[in-house]
């Protein structure tokens, strides 16, 4: 079976992890696992971009040798990924030998065909970017837009990737294969940007002006561009490994589609003569007061603090429940409080303190056996079966804020569910008709909260698991037939006392800690 290989793209280690590093891992993740749910063999990849100017010029600001500040940062990002139960199969850094000898193998094998040849270059350079700008780079005034950093003039002879001679056939492959990006609209800004020719891409820099980098294997006077070292690392992470290439996602942020993702890396896969990966996956930036956060601009949150916060179920919650993947979103102290009050604390964290103290107290701690069949339960029964059905198509879109939306609202129903029963009421009557009511509550409580937790199990793995251990149940690996009502907790010891989401501060009280 060929798996499905997802990858995120790989961090620069300039600078510590943010909330859009974060963010971009927690999506991939719940991707993955939610594509082993559903039976998939997934591998997923993730892991860091440690070459190029920038990592060189910040070893430098700390005085330490580029290999030793990468191997630090790095660190850094793979806890992050722990810290997030992130489940990727792989990480990796672009300094291990394993991805150079593919960088070298694939740079040798186009220098070979002809596809790379040297030439005298006379251009203006941005270090902040690492690229060479051209005429239409430049604001309306003349000036260069900030994002450029410190721009120069530069000559020198270096070799180039002929991108050019592949235009057309990208564009015809981009009009052929409409779903190549998700979401499309994305598709129709690349063949926006394709209206324009190409130039060849300078994919060399001579030793004297950058170190840190993959020498040439045909001229060792230069290493190579930093992007064409970087997006090798979806395909030298898996060469080696049968039935994993291509990939089926290259999951990425908008700034990073074009031209990277998707000219660079299609041409350069073409040209070499391998598989394009099926999919590229784009989703927006968070923002904090409509600004990007990122390491250079200083606004950067970081997410570890969030994390120790409120625990890694509730950071990875928000921020799939709050971005609509493709756009941007703001991200605030204050909304993150409300839906962890409302949904995670008052909702699922009711239910699950519900059905754990009502079982105790009334049942002796087992889940009864049966369920009434009145109406009540009947259209408990049905919304569940909406709701999961809707999980499912939505998540297998990507709508997972939507996806989580639905899943909220079986909750909230379900929590109704109690207040209509009243429990604690039917409890304090003798009367054999409310004790069969009483037990048939409790039973339809346990079996709504084992199907929540089953179908929130890629967002929230941890709480999932702890709801799930607290009912004495362990799922088995059909994940469509755990999402079947059928009443299987009966006679199960429950566990109470399990806390989830302690509550927070209120938000007013909140203010004054920095987001
Ligand atoms: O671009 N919101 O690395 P990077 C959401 N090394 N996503 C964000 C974000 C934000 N505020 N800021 C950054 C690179 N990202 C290259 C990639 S891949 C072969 C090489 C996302 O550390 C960004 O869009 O600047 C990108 O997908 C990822 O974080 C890494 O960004």
């Amino acid at each position: 079976m060929k798996s499905f290989y997802i990858t995120t793209a790989i961090d620069y280690v300039n600078g510590s992890p943010h909330l859009g590093h974060a963010y971009e891992k927690v999506l991939t993740d719940v991707i993955a696992r939610f594509r082993r749910l559903m039976g998939d063999r997934v591998h997923f990849l993730t892991g860091v971009d440690e070459h190029g100017q920038k990592v060189q010029q910040s070893a430098r600001k700390r005085g330490i040798a580029p290999q030793a500040f990468c191997d630090e940062v790095s660190q850094e990002f793979r806890n992050l990924c722990t810290r997030l139960e992130v489940s990727n199969d792989d990480f990796i850094r672009t300094t291990e030998e394993r991805h150079k000898k593919v960088v070298r193998a694939v740079l040798q094998q186009l220098f070979d065909k002809g596809e790379i040849y040297q030439a005298e270059y006379k251009g203006f350079y941005s270090t902040r970017q690492e690229q060479f700008l051209q005429e239409k780079d430049r604001n309306p005034d003349g000036s260069w837009p900030e994002i450029f950093g410190e721009v120069t003039e530069i000559t020198e002879s270096n070799y180039f990737f002929k991108l050019k001679a592949y235009q057309a056939w990208l564009v015809e492959f981009l009009t052929q294969n409409e779903d190549f990006v998700f979401p499309r609209y994305r598709q129709k800004q690349v063949l926006e940007f394709l209206k324009d020719p190409l130039n060849d891409l300078c994919i060399s820099r001579p030793k004297e002006r950058l170190e840190w980098g993959i020498p040439l294997p045909f001229d060792e006077t230069y290493v190579t561009y930093v992007w064409f070292d970087a997006l090798l690392n979806y395909y030298s992470a898996v060469a080696d490994q049968p039935g994993v290439w291509p990939a089926t996602y290259h999951v990425i942020g908008k700034d990073i589609l074009v031209p990277p993702h998707a000219v660079y890396w299609p041409i350069m896969l073409h040209a070499a003569g391998l598989a394009l990966p099926e999919h590229l996956l784009v989703h927006g930036w968070w923002l904090q007061s409509g600004a990007k956060m990122s390491k250079s601009t200083g606004n950067a949150l970081n997410p570890l603090e969030l994390v120790t916060e409120f625990g890694a179920d509730a950071f990875r919650y928000f921020l799939i429940r709050e971005m609509n993947v493709g756009q941007d979103s703001d991200f605030t102290r204050e909304q993150f409080l409300v839906r962890y009050n409302s949904e995670l604390a008052n909702n699922l964290g009711n239910l699950v303190n519900r059905t754990l103290n009502m079982t105790t107290r009334f049942a002796a701690g087992a889940v009864p056996a049966g369920e009434s069949g009145d109406e009540l339960d009947e259209s408990l029964r049905a919304l569940w079966a909406r709701t999961r059905d809707e999980f499912i198509t939505l998540s297998e879109g990507f709508q997972f804020h939507t996806a989580l939306e639905r899943a909220m609202t079986f909750l909230t129903e379900t929590n109704a569910y109690i207040e209509k029963r009243a429990p604690w009421k039917l409890g304090k009557s003798a009367e054999a008709k409310d004790q069969a009511t009483l037990r048939a509550s409790l039973a339809t409580m346990a079996e709504a909260l084992r199907l929540a937790a089953s179908l929130l199990q890629a967002v929230i793995p941890g709480a999932a698991a702890k709801i799930l251990a607290a009912l004495d149940y362990t799922p088995g690996a059909d994940w469509r037939a755990e999402l079947a009502w059928d009443g299987r907790l009966a006679g199960r010891k429950v566990a109470a006392g399990l806390v989830l989401f302690p509550r927070p501060q209120a938000p007013e009280k909140a203010g004054g800690k920095p987001v």
